[in-house]
């Protein structure tokens, strides 16, 4: 089995998680197989509230209504994927760019499921470089501080963020207190979001595998 079919699988499962309303949808490839299957239901569920330009345009594309949070009120559930787990269910998120809105979703949401491959459950986070989204004035004063928390930023030349900010990936990190760096990093002026989700952990992960899928709670 490759790892897309991996990724389907997890997100197949997380159908059953739904149950009508209005469902927060994140962004990327394993979200993309979730839409997909969510399209096969969709006269059960209200809408969608999306996490990405991307997702919009792909839940638009199978008629799934996409409503604005400000509208809809809290959420009872959100499905979205990740770069990196640990054990915890604390997440690396963000390397498709879309970590502030998938962080605000995700705080607006009662269930947080998250879908992935087998290959995203990791003992230590940061071998996956983090995603720090930041004001563009502040690239280089976040960066300098970046480094004196021990990692190596490299800006993602070229990338914009649907807010219209920058993204550094910080490298050669070990994250051996997620919590703890996700409140340093989120108070160095300039910084929108880091794509630390510690303080807001998933609540279920449904890692796609050879042996069919496995949810961590
Ligand atoms: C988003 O998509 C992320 O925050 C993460 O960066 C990524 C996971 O991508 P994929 O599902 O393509 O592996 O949810």
């Amino acid at each position: 089995m490759d790892q897309d079919a991996m990724k389907r699988q997890a997100a197949e499962a997380a159908l059953a998680y739904v149950e009508g309303g209005v469902i927060g949808v994140g962004t990327g490839s394993t979200v993309n197989h979730f839409i997909d299957a969510l399209a096969g239901i969709k006269g059960q569920i209200e809408g969608a509230v999306s996490s990405s330009e991307a997702s919009t345009e792909r839940l638009k594309a199978h008629g799934i209504p996409v409503l604005d949070l400000n509208a809809t009120g809290e959420l009872t559930l959100y499905v979205d994927g990740a770069d990196e787990s640990n054990a915890r269910l604390q997440l690396i998120k963000g390397g498709g760019g879309a970590l502030t809105r998938e962080k605000i979703v995700a705080a607006a949401s009662e269930r947080f499921v998250c879908i992935a491959d087998e290959s995203k459950l990791v003992d230590v986070l940061g071998a996956f470089p983090l995603p720090v989204e930041v004001i563009p004035m502040a690239r280089s004063h976040v960066a300098r501080a970046l480094v004196e928390l021990g990692g190596t930023p490299v800006w993602r030349d070229g990338f914009v963020t649907d807010n219209g900010n920058l993204i550094l990936d910080v490298h050669h990190l070990e994250i051996q207190d997620p919590v703890a760096l996700e409140q340093q990093i989120n108070a160095i002026a300039g910084v929108v979001t880091v794509g630390i989700f510690a303080q807001r952990p998933a609540d279920v992960l449904i890692l796609g595998s050879a042996q069919g899928a496995r949810t961590l709670t």
